[in-house]
């Protein structure tokens, strides 16, 4: 299932090609962006920080940033377009529904980092240029990755202000109460079939990222996974990018139901972690928020294989939690069901206890359960 290739981070053998600091944000592009934000205030406990919108400035679109711990989520709307940034969000919702327009990455020198993707083979999107405001001064540079989406690659040592120039500070939309998730772990892109390979290599090239030993490869997919899937990190290990292809296997492939109804290649699942994984899902169910559901099959068996974990075998059933081992420890993740209309984006809560992986061990129970409500969506 897992087989072993170089995943030998650079900083082990030579400079950093590409050094990044880590994720600056995950930018969506929403019907209603007032509403996400409470969404994921109520539901995700995430606190909002900073609001750009007609009441200072913004006349085109409003957006909400919200973070939680080092987790920094923009929801962004059209108001009003009328610039070319206005008609492509408003045709991006159109198209894909509310969905991932930027994964913005922080990176030491903006400059430095767009001139060794572009010199690699990346389309530039927009050229380094600094933005100012009393806070101090932010470089913003993007290239194009998969599908409309995009990497703004943002320096942000020289800035003090809550998010970037042009945001205002703003506060919390309910009582925050105890912080759910503290960094993005992974975020998950899916790619369309034959393609993943063209974009690990892109990553390869472009940012200096390397190949993590975790992968499904085309045994697993066509006994039950439906899906190729490889990982590559950048050298410290802080930004993380799974691609998924779909697999021709006996079901229809979730991937091809994503890349149905999303239109294209996009972000597929955002992996957020915790480090109290019961408490974190306990909050987000009595919100209202939906997980797969696994069955108590998975669980009769889970305590023979994982062996010992932080959390009692029965809570981890109670609450749907799946459990997986390695040689470096081990990890606990659920999965939401997708957070909008659409089959597309959905998210994971991971408490890591070593394991540097993805959760192969999972993988079938996840997948069986993925098929459960593709067949109720009609979709399998
Ligand atoms: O990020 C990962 O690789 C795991 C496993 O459709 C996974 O979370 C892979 C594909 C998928 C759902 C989860
Ligand atoms: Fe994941």
């Amino acid at each position: 299932m897992t087989q072993t290739t170089d995943h030998t981070p650079h900083t082990a053998r030579q400079a950093d090609p590409f050094p990044v600091k880590g994720m600056d944000a995950v930018v969506f592009a929403v019907g209603n962006a007032k509403q996400a934000a409470h969404y994921y205030s109520t539901a995700f406990g995430m606190k909002l920080v900073a609001y750009s919108g007609p009441e200072n400035g913004s006349r085109e679109t409003a957006s909400y940033v919200l973070e939680s711990g080092s987790a920094r989520f923009v929801f962004t709307t059209v108001i009003k377009a009328s610039t070319e940034h206005g008609r492509f969000l408003a045709a991006h919702v159109a198209e894909h529904g509310d969905g991932v327009v930027d994964l913005a990455i922080e990176v030491p020198d903006a400059r430095a980092a767009y001139a060794y993707a572009v010199e690699h083979g990346a389309t530039g999107l927009t050229e380094p240029h600094e933005v100012k405001d009393e806070h101090g001064t932010v470089v913003l540079a993007a290239i194009a990755t998969y599908g409309k989406t995009r990497h703004t690659l943002v320096e942000r040592s020289a800035y003090s202000g809550p998010y970037l120039p042009g945001f205002a500070a703003a506060r919390p939309i309910v009582e925050p109460g105890p912080r759910r998730f503290q960094a993005i772990d992974h975020c998950v892109g899916n790619v369309e079939l034959g393609k993943m390979d063209e974009w690990v290599g892109f990553y390869n090239k472009v940012m200096g990222f390397t190949n993590m030993k975790e992968f499904v490869g085309d045994d697993i997919a066509t006994e039950y996974s439906a899906l190729m899937s490889k990982v590559v990190a950048d050298g410290t290990r802080k930004v993380k990018f799974p691609l998924n292809e779909p697999a021709i296997a006996k079901k229809k492939s979730q991937i091809d139901e994503y890349l149905e109804f999303y239109g294209g290649p996009g972000v597929q699942h955002i992996a957020l972690a915790t480090n109290d994984i019961v408490a974190t899902v306990r909050a987000m169910r009595e919100a209202g928020v939906q997980f797969l559901d696994t069955p108590d099959s998975y669980y009769d068996t889970l305590g023979e294989w994982v062996g010992e974990t932080r959390v009692p075998i029965d809570t981890l059933r109670e609450l749907k939690i799946l459990a997986d081992r390695d040689e470096d420890g081990y990890l606990l993740q659920i999965f939401t069901k997708p957070v909008q209309d659409r089959p597309t984006v959905f998210f994971e809560m991971i408490e890591r206890h070593g394991s540097m992986g993805f959760g192969k061990g999972n993988f079938k129970a996840l997948f069986e359960a993925i098929e459960r409500e593709q067949e109720k969506r009609g979709n399998l």
